[in-house]
């Protein structure tokens, strides 16, 4: 009989653990660690872990502004979607994530309605928002607006952060694909490209293609592909040519901030004909979400007068 019941128990567990990928990665139960500017008591203390104890009776409660409080989930997740629960004197705050501790992303920049700010179990405000599967290992709120009096004791409070994501282990495989493919929505553009026997056009860079190339004219020469939307990168393979000697490959979510994810120098090749010396390299990247990719080309063993100063047969950038 304790057998059945315990066979049934662990039987029940797996199947929810199956169905429901996401958790609250954020709460003290699956190992986030809160920490805040400083916390406030008036009856009871108001620690940084009771906005992720999981319990709407709890709250974290700043003394100063900007006040704030964040979690340290015990690994790195991909992220599907935020909720706050703000609670009386709260009025505008922003979440924020990140994956180190050091750079953080604002995912939402949010005002309560006017409430009144009476009473604990008054005027929570409920705020959640969906995220394109961020990688973050912290959460932290930031309120920026309050409206206690400068003397009061508490500033700002929060009931609870949840934060829903899941392991990037469980990212299903079969939907990476080279994103940077013009018939996966890629479009190549370039700082300009050469003529020799045939143009070649930017879109040669991402035409799935390796007996087609993109060739710069001028030094830094670069080429960059926009992607139909934003998405998670795994990894980049690039395909140089001749006269490419060294260069950098950047990421991008908004085309203007980029990220260097590889620095290459191609071996020594002789620089004698589009069938040879060719260099292929290749780099993981640990989930980095982007738009843009973009190659740049730093050193050549072109001549100045050359057409050519820079050839790359193909970019490939695989994300989901
Ligand atoms: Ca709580
Ligand atoms: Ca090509």
């Amino acid at each position: 009989m304790i057998r059945k019941i315990a066979l049934g128990l662990f039987l029940c567990n797996a199947v929810l653990i199956s169905q429901s990928q996401l958790i609250n990665v954020a709460s003290s139960a699956n190992g986030g660690k809160a920490t805040a500017r400083d916390y406030g008591t008036y009856g009871s203390p108001r620690y940084p872990s009771n906005i992720n104890d999981g319990s709407l009776k709890t709250n974290w409660a700043g003394m100063r502004m900007p006040a704030w409080c964040q979690i340290e989930f015990n690994q790195e997740y991909i992220i599907k979607s935020v909720r706050c629960i703000a609670d009386y004197h709260t009025q505008s705050y922003r979440i924020e994530l990140s994956r180190d501790g050091t750079n953080w992303k604002t995912i939402t920049s949010h005002t309560t309605p006017d409430f009144k700010p009476s009473g604990e179990s008054e005027g929570a405000d409920i705020h959640e928002l969906q995220i394109n599967n961020y990688p973050a290992r912290f959460v932290r709120i930031v309120i920026t607006t309050t409206d206690a009096p400068r003397s009061h004791i508490f500033q700002a409070i929060i009931d609870e952060l949840e934060v829903f994501g899941s392991l990037s282990e469980q990212n299903p495989r079969k939907s990476i694909k080279d994103v940077a493919l013009a018939r996966n929505g890629g479009k190549a553009t370039a700082r300009d490209y050469g003529t020799y026997g045939t143009p070649r056009y930017p879109s040669n860079i991402n035409d799935g293609n390796p007996q087609t190339n993109w060739a710069g004219m001028r030094m830094p020469a670069w080429c960059q592909i926009e992607f139909n939307q934003e998405y998670i990168i795994k990894s980049v393979r690039c395909i140089a040519n001749y006269h490419t000697q060294s260069y950098r490959i950047e990421l991008s979510r908004d085309g203007t901030n980029w990220k260097t994810i590889t620095s290459h120098t191609t071996p020594d090749f002789k620089p004698s004909g589009e069938s040879e010396g060719k260099d292929i390299h290749e780099v993981r990247i640990n989930n980095y979400p982007a738009r843009f990719a973009r190659v740049v080309i730093t050193s050549t063993d072109a001549p100045h007068s050359h057409i050519f100063q820079a050839i790359i047969d193909d970019l490939e950038v695989f994300g989901y």
